[in-house]
């Protein structure tokens, strides 16, 4: 019932902070391009393999850009629909199964009825089948206005590999859908060559496989690679088309592509025996904010996913006291040093948890933290706090006009 929603209230009000003076609303009203950039992790930004870079177009597209060095993916086994599930709503996915299949005929409060009560028109593209992790389902909940689809998209065998149509082929196509969109658009771009298991024609390998133990790995680099190509000519033809200049740039990786199973191989690229240290880690994945008209920075703000909807949020200048979320506005002075995974683990910008051990986050190695016991139930609590809105599909006791419970 409603009564169960006081609790989360109370706790998730605790959490939200001011938002940053200066980039408060900066992108009013600008339209919004988000690239859910598949399977990358933060390790291959500003790294090479064989002596050659593997995301040159990213690593120049960062020195313009607002580029988050210690942001955290926090998806669990619903994989990219989760990461699109914690951009939207705020929210953790759930501990097991996927929350898009498992609650799509939940209320939700999200980033896309928010952006939709602001004028926006929000779609998503994303040449796969609409049913596909029941994206036709939950974006209808989400309240998408449009889902471009495999359906929208002249896929052959000629520009496929893998799991579908090929990223260039992607974007290049959206173009097209793109400049159709009712301005200002948020739209929504995931993706798909990065995929496990790497898989590339010759002619778009722009970089030689790696050479270890894992063939994963090895392909991981040159998916990588032409990925970053694509995102490329991406940019390069919305400049053409006049879509560039006013628009807000978003990227993110979605989650890890090199497994746990992998860390023999991985202990070959970076040269030391990965621990369970190094393993929390590598769930880095990069995020980059491009805003017109900013000279961009680095910035190592700890975040994860869960940051991204009360960031946008307040980019676009639109602070709705009443909205219910988790994450924190990652430009926010006041932003609190805390990431959670799925599972339990957690970072701060002391220490990172895992495996039932604390590690110095600077050094890596074992710690003893006194009061450990309570970052470890603030864990479990937040989670827990979550799951119990999706659970009992809450939010249909919430009016979000009025901030008040309904029953
Ligand atoms: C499928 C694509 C990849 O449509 O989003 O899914 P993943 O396996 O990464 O969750
Ligand atoms: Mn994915």
């Amino acid at each position: 019932t409603g009564d169960d929603l006081v609790e989360v209230l109370n706790y998730t009000r605790a959490l939200d902070k001011e938002p940053n003076e200066d980039l408060f609303g900066i992108a009013e009203g600008k339209n919004i391009i988000v690239i859910s950039l598949e399977s990358t992790q933060n390790f291959v930004i500003n790294s090479t393999v064989n002596g050659q870079e593997i995301t040159p177009f990213l690593n120049e597209f960062i020195e313009e850009s607002y580029y988050f060095d210690n942001f955290y993916h926090q998806t669990g086994q619903g994989k990219t629909s989760d990461s699109e599930f914690l951009l939207d709503n705020s929210l953790y996915p759930l501990g097991r199964g996927a929350v898009f299949f498992t609650h799509a005929g939940n209320e939700y409060l999200s980033l896309s009825k928010l952006l939709k009560e602001n004028n926006y028109f929000v779609a998503a593209l994303h040449p796969n089948n609409k049913t596909f992790w029941n994206r036709n389902m939950m974006y209808e909940s989400l309240g998408y206005d449009r889902f471009y689809n495999l359906e929208d998209y002249d896929v052959t065998e000629e520009n496929s590999v893998g799991w579908g149509l090929k990223d260039v082929d992607f974007f290049e196509q959206s173009i097209q859908y793109l400049k159709e969109m009712p301005e200002p658009y948020f739209a929504k771009f995931i993706t798909l060559t990065n995929h496990h298991p790497f898989l590339l024609n010759e002619e778009d390998m722009y970089i030689q496989p790696y050479d270890s133990s894992s063939e994963i790995l090895n392909r991981y680099f040159t998916t990588v690679r032409y990925e970053d190509e694509a995102v490329k000519t991406f940019i390069e033809r919305l400049k053409e088309e006049g879509l560039y200049e006013d628009s807000i740039i978003i990227m993110y990786g979605d989650h890890y592509g090199i497994s746990e199973k992998h860390n023999e191989a991985l202990g070959e690229y970076f040269d030391k025996e990965i621990t369970p240290f190094d393993v929390v880690e590598l769930q880095k994945v990069p995020l980059i904010i491009h805003i017109p008209g900013q000279t961009g920075e680095t910035l190592s703000t700890l975040g994860g996913q869960i940051d991204l909807k009360p960031t946008i949020l307040h980019l676009l200048g639109i602070e709705k006291e009443t909205d219910i979320h988790f994450g924190q506005d990652l430009f926010s002075p006041e932003k609190d040093n805390f990431v959670i995974f799925r599972d339990g683990r957690f970072v701060t910008d002391e220490f990172v948890y895992t495996t039932g051990t604390f590690y110095d986050v600077e050094t890596g190695e074992p710690i003893d933290v006194p009061n450990g016991e309570q970052y470890i139930q603030r864990a479990i609590d937040e989670l827990n706090y979550s799951d119990q809105i999706i659970y009992g599909d809450l939010f249909r006791f919430y009016n979000m006009e009025t901030g008040r419970i309904v029953e």
